[in-house]
């Protein structure tokens, strides 16, 4: 199956790349549905979100201050420096729907163009006030147990896209157009669960155009048609990108 996927990606000039969660959890980054910390009492979907924000400000900045404490604390793995190589060879682009910041570190490390990547979910790493919208690194507010706009005394919230909330324009657009514009789809770690993101797998099958999924959980494959890697992302991307492009 792997030197089929490699086939394939050799034989092309562009990729489109969804990762999710599970590129990072080799960095050490909890998957999202994964039972970890205030994840116990809550689901990720019941916490991302504005209500639970206006119910209760302090849990939610509770739990994306335990988030951040682990982001900051981890380092791009060879999934995300294989992907960033792959970058340099193909023509890719990359929507990510992690928020942790790694992937866009790992193209910095290894010197491709960040451009590639789309951050649909927005970032950890920043906070913006829900008011006015100043922005700020989400470290130089993240110790106070409500954070407050230093402008204009709104509160402060993570620069995270919540379920409920719509997408950036330019992350929309690109999950409408990337799908004709790329000639294959790499799925990398994720259970395609959150929409609109999981609508690259069914357009890209529609499209009739090739799906490689990576996944450590054979049960986690999505119902679309594509090819299947079982195994971890910092082995498996490493092992493809070698294969396809030499990288
Ligand atoms: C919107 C930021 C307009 C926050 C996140 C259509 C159908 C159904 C529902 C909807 C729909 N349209 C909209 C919805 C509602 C909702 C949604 O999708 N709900 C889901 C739960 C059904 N979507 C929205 O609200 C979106 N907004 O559409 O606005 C609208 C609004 C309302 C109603 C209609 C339309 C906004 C979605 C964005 C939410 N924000 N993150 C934060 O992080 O705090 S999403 C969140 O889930 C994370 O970003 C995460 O990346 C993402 C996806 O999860 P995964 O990455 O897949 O992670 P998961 O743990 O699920 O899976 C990990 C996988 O990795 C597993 O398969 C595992 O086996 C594998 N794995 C583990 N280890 C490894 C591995 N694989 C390889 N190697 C390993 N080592
Ligand atoms: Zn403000």
């Amino acid at each position: 199956m792997l030197t089929q996927a490699a086939t394939l990606l050799a034989g092309v000039r562009s990729a489109l790349v969804l990762t999710g969660a599970g590129l990072s959890a080799e960095s050490g980054i909890p998957v999202f549905r994964g039972p970890a910390g205030l994840w116990k009492r809550f689901r990720p979907e019941e916490l991302a979100t504005p209500v639970a924000f206006v119910r209760m400000p302090r849990e939610v900045w509770a739990w994306y201050r335990w988030r951040l404490e682990q982001v900051l604390a981890s380092r791009p793995n060879e999934g995300h420096r294989a992907l960033a190589r792959l970058a340099g060879k193909r023509s890719l682009k990359v929507l990510n729907q992690n928020v942790d910041g790694l992937l866009e570190e790992a193209f910095r490390e290894e010197g491709a163009d960040e451009g590639a990547i789309e951050s649909i979910h927005g970032s950890i790493r920043h906070a913006h006030c829900a008011n006015c919208g100043v922005g700020c690194p989400m470290e130089e507010v993240a110790a106070d147990d409500l954070p407050l706009c230093s402008s204009c005394g709104g509160y402060m919230r993570p620069s995270v896209i919540w379920f409920g909330e719509t997408l950036a324009q330019t992350s929309l657009s690109a999950l409408e157009s990337e799908p004709r514009r790329r000639e294959l789809l790499i799925s990398i770690g994720t259970s395609a669960q959150v929409w609109p993101a999981a609508s690259v797998l069914p357009a890209m099958n529609a499209l009739g155009k090739p799906v490689i999924e990576l996944n450590s959980d054979p049960d986690s494959f999505s119902q679309y048609k594509s090819i299947r890697l079982e195994g971890s992302a910092a082995s498996l991307m490493p092992q493809l990108v070698r294969e396809a492009v030499h990288v």
